[in-house]
């Protein structure tokens, strides 16, 4: 119940058509939570984990064909078909919505209708908006609390300002033939059937947070981004935010929370979120960012003691895991854990190695953000944290150098708009295939990426001090296919030198393509790393570059007339030093 017409209404309509047998609306508090976890467990849509090494953790298998994000069922409904652009599946509103009530007539019979109210961000910041996810799907409900701050709050947030993004979600049948994610963004509505599994269902995350929000950012002057946000600590105590767009599976989870590596004594590294990213102009000129969300909805295969160790000690009480595999002691498993052995697979077989990996490549464990040994109360604050320096990545074997910073804003918007990367298991499809993922945002931009890049360049312009903006690549490999770069904490050594530089207080060399650190430039003091391989990592093949650049061309060509001239100058301007 609440008193704001609007949502009543619409809740009511929602239950008219969907029949289920009630409606609960979430407070958010502990017992609400308990209840929720007893009944799953009752149901086996939760199976306990080893109460004693892992206590309020459970086990979550979802169906086997409901893995992942489902990018060709995924649909942003405009009334043009123009302003969805190529980098969207568009479906006109009218025919969606007929869809949509078609699944959804009489869907929850039998079941419970969960109103969900939630607030993305601080639940007093400005930054921070609203919305209400309807569901029939006891895991969402336990998720969003995680994943948001989610309840009374948001209800009462919601009920003062009027307005919220309406999220319906079914989980169906399960049945990838009646699946759609649909967005329609100039409604402020998501309706999404057919899938139980992350960015599918926890509708704050991916559909409100990034293709909505997007929009909304467009018309009002700010940017929703899919990036991380991370503070690093000097021994001085001064502390730089960076904000790093990788694509999904690509290393922000990992870079959130880094521990930095021998040599590093007295720096901190603290984390705000590991994501998604909402960033506003501020009084000072800066740009200042607030994680929208509350917890992690990390990858756990490769997650161990030496990479990630922060996640591992928030992952031993109070987590979900999702298709993980299990110890014979029931403790959660996967590949690059490097403890224990799997016992049972993520499908609840005993684990066979001829039946593949024991955990599924995108497997994921669900955790508040606060259980972070590194997680900052700056997280909290309802202006955000300022930025020093934006950071784009992405998993490339060849030709990206580990890091390179850009000549000006315009710049960086181009590095950002010629991202590539490979796919990854987070998504449905072929893994390790090389596509255009422009700020890592192809998945998420809820409008035409003409627009959207119109949108970075003018936002360089509202401005007046931007961050500068950084390209970085941690995943070379050499001749054996092996990657070249340590990764995980010794990426410290690469923010150092991007937070130094943001400083103005290291040299760089020139190259065509942007800014390379200089010989030694990068710390290598203390790593097993040849100097070859280094200067390796770091050299720019001007043929490959011109190729890279042709492609780039004709993939921002393929926008056609609202792609920005600003863009395109910039191009041009880089093609041309790649040619002198
Ligand atoms: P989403 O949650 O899907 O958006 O992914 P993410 O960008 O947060 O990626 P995450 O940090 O979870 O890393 C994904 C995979 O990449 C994991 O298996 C990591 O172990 C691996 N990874 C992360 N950082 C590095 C790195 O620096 N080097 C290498 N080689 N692998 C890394
Ligand atoms: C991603 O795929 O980028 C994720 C996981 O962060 S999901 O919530 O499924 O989108
Ligand atoms: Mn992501």
């Amino acid at each position: 119940m609440t008193r704001n017409e609007n949502l009543q209404n619409w809740v009511d309509g929602v239950a008219e058509l969907t029949r289920p047998d009630q409606v609960h609306w979430c407070t958010g508090d502990q017992a609400e939570y308990e209840a929720l976890v007893e009944e799953m467990l009752e149901s086996g849509v939760f199976l306990p984990l080893n109460a004693e090494t892992h206590p309020g953790c459970y086990l979550h298998r979802s169906d086997p064909g409901d893995v992942a994000r489902v990018e060709h069922l995924t649909f942003v409904c405009t009334s043009e078909q123009d302003d969805a652009g190529p980098n969207n599946n568009w479906m006109q509103p009218a025919e969606a919505h007929a869809k949509m009530r078609g699944l959804f007539d009489g869907c929850m019979e039998g079941r419970t209708l969960y109103v969900i109210p939630y607030c993305m961000g601080p639940i007093d910041s400005p930054l921070a908006r609203c919305g209400v996810e309807i569901t029939d799907s006891p895991y969402v409900v336990v998720n969003m609390r995680l994943m948001t701050r989610m309840g009374s709050a948001a209800l009462a947030r919601i009920e003062r300002e009027g307005t919220f993004v309406r999220g319906l979600h079914s989980i169906g049948e399960l049945d990838p033939e009646r699946r759609f994610i649909m967005h329609f963004p100039e409604e402020l509505m998501i309706q999404s059937y057919g899938s139980g599994y992350g960015g599918n269902a926890l509708l704050g995350k991916k559909c409100h947070a990034l293709r909505i929000a997007s929009y909304q950012a467009r018309t009002e002057g700010w940017l929703a981004e899919h990036m991380l946000i991370v503070g690093i600590e000097n021994p001085q105590g001064e502390t730089h935010y960076i904000a790093a767009a990788f694509p999904s599976a690509c290393g922000k989870t990992n870079l959130a929370m880094l521990i930095p590596p021998p040599g590093y004594e007295g720096w901190k590294v603290w984390t705000i979120g590991d994501d998604i990213c909402w960033m506003r102009p501020g009084e000072d000129g800066r740009l200042w960012a607030i994680n929208p969300e509350a917890g992690f909805f990390g990858v756990a295969p490769g997650t161990s003691e030496d990479t990630n160790p922060n996640a591992l000690a928030m992952l031993n009480r109070d987590a979900i895991f999702t298709n993980v595999a299990e110890t014979a002691d029931h403790q959660p498993w996967w590949e690059g854990l490097k403890t224990g052995d799997p016992a049972l697979d993520w499908k609840g077989r005993p684990f066979e190695k001829a039946n593949g990996p024991a955990a599924h490549p995108n497997s994921r464990f669900t955790v508040a953000t606060k259980q972070c040994p590194s997680y900052s109360e700056a997280a909290e604050a309802a202006r955000g944290v300022p930025i020093s320096a934006i950071v784009f990545g992405g998993r490339r074997e060849r030709l990206v150098p580990l890091v390179m910073e850009s000549d000006s804003w315009a710049h960086g918007v181009l590095m950002g708009s010629a991202m590539a990367s490979e796919t990854t298991a987070a998504a449905t499809g072929a893994v390790g295939v090389v596509r255009r993922d422009p700020m890592a945002m192809k998945p998420f931009c809820g409008y035409n990426f003409a627009d959207y890049w119109q949108h970075w360049l003018d936002m360089g312009q509202k401005v007046s001090n931007p961050p500068p903006i950084y390209n970085v690549n941690w995943f070379r490999k050499d001749g054996e296919g092996k990657f070249m770069w340590p990764g995980f904490g010794e990426n410290m050594r690469v923010l150092e030198w991007i937070i130094e530089r943001s400083k103005g207080q290291v040299a760089a060399q020139e190259s065509p393509i942007g800014k390379l650190p200089v010989d030694e430039g990068i710390n290598a003091r203390g790593l097993d790393l040849q100097p070859s391989v280094m200067q390796a990592l770091l050299e720019v093949d001007p043929e490959a570059w011109s190729q890279e650049l042709a492609e780039v061309r004709a993939y921002l060509e393929s926008y056609g007339d609202r792609l920005p001239a600003g863009l395109i100058a910039e191009l041009e301007r880089v093609t041309s030093n790649l040619a002198t």
